[in-house]
């Protein structure tokens, strides 16, 4: 049987199968991947209405792909104070946000009582918002600077009000790789662990992958599967999110930067190998909107939200330090022949719009 029978046929790929995958042209694979898409979510595009929070930008870890740590090109250290982030998220609630997406660097001068009191006030104060926070990174991080069991800094988020973890953290999982770009963060290992862990408590989460750096293709086949391994067991991943790799005021030079198409074929083959994660999420703040828009036909169906402000990718040279207008995105999804759908953070649908 061929590749692309296989694939019409709905068989699950293996390594080579997957990295064979970027050998078909284009539009071959964009046509059996939207085929997958249309499948699942016929025309539907989803969305949300969110708000990112990045409330400290001082770090112990050294990424260095990262712009967005205040530790090296970047001498300006902020670090909110919950007075300051509870102040956000009401400003952002009132607007219309449905979401608070909170990422922070790893701060060791904060102690666990500053991410939990935060977490805690905006749940006192709003008890139906959405709160997605806390990567594997930054539970690893406060295993490893606090001395808590990953079980105890899980349940604490539990406690103290988180409801869904982002995907961040991940990365690339291939260990060669991983330990040019990120030495002495969350490991592979690690960060899977995690996220098996908080499926485990009967919560969900995301996963990522940063790529378009110093990685090869094979290395991103690698990922996706090791995803999808974790997925058999718990089913927790709501959403897998290509992140492209952005170059500006960091220390990783001398990348493979990727090309539209190579962008779009890796929306493509995320879809066809993740059989068990629904939603690929063309993250339009690393992608760019316009191919974004493009990917709704090459097997994304989520463009994740109107963000407000954002300050980690941005940093590194993305369009997304001040989000986008809900209008205009809707708009911008349904002139690309698409339906847009909002939806809350467990990809439940909220509103549909129809077209005019
Ligand atoms: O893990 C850092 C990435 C991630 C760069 O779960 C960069 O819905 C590109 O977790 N170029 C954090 N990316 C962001 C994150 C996220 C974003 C959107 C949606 C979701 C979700 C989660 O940002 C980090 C890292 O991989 N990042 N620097 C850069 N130069």
């Amino acid at each position: 049987m061929t590749l692309i029978e296989k694939v019409k046929n709905r068989e699950r790929l293996t390594q080579e199968e997957g990295e064979a995958l970027y050998e078909l042209d284009l539009f071959t694979l964009g046509e059996l991947a939207d085929e997958i898409r249309q499948e699942k979510f016929g025309k539907k595009s989803y969305f949300n209405i969110n708000r990112h929070i990045n409330p400290t930008n001082v770090c112990a870890d050294v990424c260095k792909f990262c712009a967005y740590s205040a530790t090296r090109k970047n001498p300006n250290q902020y670090t909110m104070s919950h007075e300051q982030i509870l102040d956000i998220a009401t400003n952002s609630i009132e607007k219309g946000a449905k979401e608070l997406h909170i990422v922070s660097a790893h701060n060791p001068n904060d102690g666990v009582e500053w991410y939990m009191g935060a977490f805690r006030k905006i749940r006192e104060k709003f008890p139906s918002v959405h709160i997605k926070s806390m990567t594997a990174a930054e539970v690893d991080f406060l295993h490893r600077q606090y001395g808590l069991s990953y079980d105890e800094v899980l349940d604490q988020m539990i406690e103290n009000g988180v409801d869904s973890m982002p995907g961040g953290g991940a990365e690339i999982f291939d260990e060669e790789v991983r330990e040019y770009l990120c030495k002495g963060k969350v490991t592979s290992e690690q960060w899977l662990e995690i996220h098996e862990k908080w499926h485990n408590k009967g919560k969900q989460s995301n996963a990522t992958m940063l790529f378009g750096h110093v990685e090869t293709r094979a290395h991103r086949v690698d990922h996706m599967l090791r995803l999808r391994e974790v997925q058999d067991r718990t089913g927790g991943f709501n959403a897998f999110i290509p992140l492209v790799y952005q170059k500006e005021n960091n220390y990783l030079k001398n990348c493979n930067y990727p090309t539209g198409q190579e962008v779009l074929k890796t929306y493509a083959i995320a879809r066809i190998l993740l059989d068990n994660i629904s939603n690929i999420k063309a993250y339009w703040a690393t992608s760019t909107i316009n191919l974004a828009l493009i990917s709704q036909e090459f097997g994304a169906n989520d463009l994740d939200g109107t963000i407000e402000k954002e300050a980690i990718q941005s940093a590194a040279g993305a369009a997304s330090a001040n989000g986008m207008e809900l209008e205009e995105f809707i708009a911008l999804i349904k002139n690309s022949g698409f339906t847009p759908v909002e939806r809350d953070s467990l990809y439940n649908e909220l509103k549909v719009y129809e077209k005019n």
